[in-house]
């Protein structure tokens, strides 16, 4: 029998041999005080609740032998990598490339820019550093992931709607199946995560599936 994650709109079977886990830009500048996500404005507590989920899924995937990917949202500290309108956007008093509680703010090499210890990757996990909002965009992915076979994307992180939704439909285009984990996405905005998750399972998985952590746990279990 083939394996399927009990997913919406409906089950995907997928091989564990040809399927990687994506954590989307787990960083401390989203998930913590004084970074990027806080200095838009957004209450940053509301996506640590994707962090346990998340825990779990990373611990089930290394149990089984996925590959493990990492992404980082981040420039180098020359912003030769940032479009101008990029650094300009929200006319911030301390907005990317600023010095701000955890270092510049997105730049690589900072405090701030560094995936959060609980989800930290294992040596050998590759970790990609991109500078747009999906994962794809000027960054070796593509390549890795076709170099390794992969078909199937389990997709978790941070925004929903930013990140998540850019990449997983990057990732789509490009002939990828993506799940995307509920409960191991976050928001800063409940509507945009309800939306956003909405978004990608509608129309009979325009951009992929929808299924919860514990489903897709039980499926690399089973
Ligand atoms: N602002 C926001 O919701 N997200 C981002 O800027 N980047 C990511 O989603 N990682």
């Amino acid at each position: 029998m083939a394996t399927v994650i009990k997913a919406e709109p409906y089950d995907l079977p997928f091989d564990p041999r040809t399927t990687a886990l994506i954590i989307i830009d787990m960083q401390r500048d989203f998930l913590e005080p004084g970074g990027f996500g806080a200095m838009l404005g957004n209450d940053v507590s509301l996506l640590r609740g994707a962090i346990e989920p998340c825990e779990a899924v990373l611990e089930a995937a290394r149990r089984h032998g996925l590959l493990v990917l990492h992404t980082r949202e981040g420039h180098s500290p020359d912003m030769s990598d940032c479009p101008p309108t990029k650094q300009a956007r929200g006319a911030l008093e301390c907005g990317i490339g600023d010095a701000g509680p955890m270092g510049r703010i997105l730049v690589r090499g900072e405090p701030g820019h560094d995936i959060i210890p609980e989800l930290y990757p294992m040596a050998g996990e590759p970790v990609i550093d991109k500078p747009g909002k999906g994962a794809f965009h000027a960054t070796d992915l593509e390549l890795k992931l076709r170099n390794r076979g992969i078909k199937t994307l389990i997709v978790c992180g941070v925004t929903t709607e930013v990140c998540v939704n850019t990449t997983v439909r990057e990732a789509n285009d490009r002939g990828f199946e993506c799940v995307v984990v509920s409960d191991a996405t976050g928001s800063y905005f409940p509507e945009f995560q309800r939306v956003g998750l909405e978004m990608i399972k509608a129309q009979g998985g325009i951009f992929g599936w929808v299924a919860p952590s514990d489903a897709v746990i039980a499926a690399l279990n089973a």
